[in-house]
């Protein structure tokens, strides 16, 4: 059997996941997930009936695997390419709960924006529910569900949080490694950066990979970040180019 993956098109946990397995070429197809609607079919593929239930996930002959990390790993083991070199790996480890706590920072933030924003809650309406009365109020009633959902993964202070890890990765980048131009954390490029890169999205969404309105988009970026990590966002660009 083939793995499934289970992801969402705009997410960028599912994007770290797709690229784990697209750059280590480990054979996979794809089953796109709706939020809510495919839920109890989640629940069902991971076993799990109570507390939260996220993708991306793998479904795989050994069984299910959670999240962007164990992918990586399933990558890394059943892949061409490494991943995880096993000689980086407590470094990759390192980097990815870096990535990952940003990452619940950053989306908070965007959140809080996309409530401000009609345009981007109307895009967040399935395409079966755009001519509901009140589909504003269905949109504003999922983003707080999510908001509550992710509140225990989310630093403290978001907006400080995610700045941090900018100026780190910013730092680490600097003493880092080049292959082609293009600098990267570890000895190899892989997982580490393909996951720390994904703190990006919520800077400026990169313009390939992820698909988003236009008015999601405003609301995934933040423009005085962007600016004040312009560097930072061209060296993802960079790394999308060669990389991905
Ligand atoms: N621990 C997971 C977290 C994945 C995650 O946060 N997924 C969110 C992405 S926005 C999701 O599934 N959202 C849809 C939902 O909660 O229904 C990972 O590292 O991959």
């Amino acid at each position: 059997m083939t793995p499934r993956l289970w992801s969402l098109s705009y997410s960028p946990w599912s994007e770290r996941a797709r690229w784990a397995l697209d750059y280590g070429r480990a054979p996979y197809r794809k089953r796109s997930y709706k939020p809510l609607f495919d839920e109890l079919a989640l629940r069902r593929a991971l076993g799990r009936w109570r507390g939260p239930v996220s993708v991306p996930i793998l479904e795989t002959e050994g069984g299910v695997l959670d999240g962007g990390l164990a992918i990586a790993e399933y990558a890394e083991a059943h892949g061409e390419q490494p991943v995880i070199p096993p000689e980086q790996r407590s470094e990759v480890l390192r980097w990815d709960e870096r990535a990952s706590a940003a990452m619940s920072a950053g989306r908070m933030c965007s959140l809080v924006r996309t409530l401000r924003s009609p345009a981007s809650m109307a895009e967040l309406v399935p395409p079966n529910l755009q001519r509901v009365p009140g589909k504003l109020a269905i949109a504003r009633a999922g983003i707080r569900r999510t908001m509550r959902k992710y509140a225990p993964v989310t630093p403290a202070n978001p907006e400080d949080a995610l700045v941090r890890a900018l100026e780190e990765l910013r730092e680490a980048l600097a003493s880092g490694h080049e292959t082609d131009g293009v600098r990267h954390l570890l000895p190899t490029f892989g997982y580490a950066d393909m996951s720390i890169a994904q703190i990006l999205a919520f800077v400026e969404p990169p313009k390939s990979h992820l698909r988003i309105g236009d008015a999601t988009r405003e609301t995934y970026r933040d423009g005085a970040l962007a600016e004040r990590f312009a560097d930072l966002v061209e060296w993802r660009d960079g790394v999308y180019e060669t990389f991905r």
